[in-house]
């Protein structure tokens, strides 16, 4: 333990959760040698150079017992591979999850040395989407659907609601994370039939649409012939499941697309299984790598529909989506500080998951304006029919434009008030008081966790959800 030590701008700051059967003390030292110059023991070809220049220096420990709490370690930079992020998750988010002595371990955020985030190109970004949609100036949130049901349809069905959304006022159509190239409904012929559609709903609504095509793949080939295809026939956006596909993968389909100068959006599925839970890491850190990346538009939670993570947690995700500069707390499981290089555009965060009209203002609480808005069974659930439910997100998307609630817009929308009656309605201020209440109580809350631990972390999480 270096408690003098002050990590500089060059190094790599790790907040995580430890808890095991050695003391505290013991496994953080445990930890930060595995991650970085150690053994179990002592060697003789360690010497002072490696031992300066790279090793891992524990530098705070909150102790919440014996043998638990939270711990801070830096690592220099010259320890990493600049080019090469595997080499950075092999060895900090690699060998400590497996040793022994560890029975809870839970990284929960990492900031990343400007001078690393030089090998990334980041996103083309929001505001390049914003303008080929054409929201520049009306800055309300984009909304699509993903089409349902997930699976099952043909392209021409699933072509069928992709016009009927997209003429009745969406902005974006998509995949699901399971749909790619089944035989009911192969790639090809969807992606040809959906571009008929877009095509025509543009004519027809004057506005410009998109289209996320899913083509992950467990072949790179394959992922290149279809980005490849969907670039000649004038496609601006590709989805890719960008957790399942893995690093490499991802970085490689994102840098292709972007030589096109075509839009990523990537679901996440499969995050959770690394995020939940008091084993393994957070997904603001997944966050920040796919916007160095270059993803342009990333799910990241709701905080008011069907998948976890309170409105704070997911405010916190939305930052630093779009942020350059990002404050947090213990309490929301955030370093204090997290900066992006200024070559790192802003990417548009997306909501989705559970989601209808009636939810926008708790979003629009949660997101500000910038954000994409998604909603599948929100849509093609409405009393009648997938046109209905388009028109009713789209005047969603328009009210926190104009600035006016949705009990208001209903009054004009008939689509939007039958939303409201089926699904409900959550009031922005509720989910504004929850982020009140969360930000006006943070130090108390934060020295709560300091002193009782992730579990406690975990409980505000649960409590502070405007969901009933
Ligand atoms: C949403 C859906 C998406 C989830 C994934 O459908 O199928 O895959 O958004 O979750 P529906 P997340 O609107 O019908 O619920 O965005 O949290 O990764």
């Amino acid at each position: 333990m270096e408690p003098k030590y002050k990590p500089g701008k060059d190094d790599f700051v790790v907040l995580l959760w430890a808890k095991g059967t050695m003391n505290i003390e013991q496994l953080a030292e445990g930890i930060a040698a595995e991650s970085s110059v150690g053994t179990f023991t002592k060697i003789k070809t360690m010497n002072e150079r490696i031992f300066k220049h790279y090793r891992a220096h524990v530098f705070e420990i909150i102790k919440t017992s014996d043998n638990s709490g939270f711990i801070k370690i830096a690592y220099p930079l010259e320890h990493f591979d600049q080019k090469n992020v595997i080499q950075f998750c092999a060895s900090v988010l690699g060998n400590i999850y497996g040793l022994l002595e560890i029975e809870e371990l839970y990284i929960m955020d990492i900031s990343f040395p400007e001078k690393y985030q030089k090998q990334f190109k980041g996103p083309i970004g929001l505001e390049a989407i914003r303008k080929y949609v054409g929201t520049e100036k009306s800055r309300r949130p984009h909304c699509g659907t993903i089409v349902k049901p997930k699976v099952g349809l043909t392209p021409t069905e699933f072509a069928d609601v992709a016009y009927k959304v997209l003429s009745n006022g969406l902005d974006l159509v998509k995949d699901d994370e399971n749909l790619v190239d089944q035989d009911f409904c192969r790639w090809r012929d969807r992606t040809d039939l959906v571009n008929k559609a877009m095509n025509r709903a543009e004519l027809e609504t004057g506005e410009k649409k998109l289209y996320c095509c899913n083509i992950s793949d467990s072949s790179i080939e394959r992922m290149e012939k279809r980005l490849d295809y969907l670039h000649s026939h004038g496609l601006k956006m590709v989805m890719l499941d960008v957790f399942v596909l893995g690093m490499p993968a991802t970085m490689h389909m994102v840098n292709l697309a972007h030589r096109y100068r075509m839009f990523t959006h990537a679901h996440r599925a499969g995050y959770a299984a690394l995020h939940r839970g008091n084993y393994g890491y957070n997904f603001g850190i997944l966050a920040k790598f796919y916007r160095m990346f270059g993803l342009d538009q990333l799910h990241v939670g709701t905080g008011v529909g069907k998948m976890d993570g309170a409105p704070h947690t997911i405010r916190r995700f939305a930052r630093l989506a779009t942020n350059n500069e990002i404050r947090a707390s213990i309490a929301e499981g955030g370093l204090e500080l997290s900066k992006f290089d200024k070559s790192i555009a802003p990417l548009m965060p997306v909501a989705s998951g559970g989601l209808h009209a009636g939810l926008t203002e708790g979003l629009f609480e949660i997101f500000g304006n910038d954000f994409t808005m998604q909603a599948g069974g929100g849509v093609h659930g409405h009393p009648r029919g997938s046109e209905a439910g388009a028109k009713a997100l789209r005047a969603a998307s328009d009210a926190i434009g104009e600035g006016i609630t949705l009990e208001e817009k209903a009054k004009s929308s008939k689509e939007l008030a039958e939303v409201l009656k089926k699904f409900g309605y959550i009031k922005g201020y509720k989910v504004k008081t929850m982020l009140n209440i969360f930000d006006e109580n943070r130090a108390l809350f934060d020295s709560t966790v300091r002193k009782q631990g992730l579990d406690a972390l975990r409980l505000f999480d649960k409590s502070f959800d405007a969901r009933e």
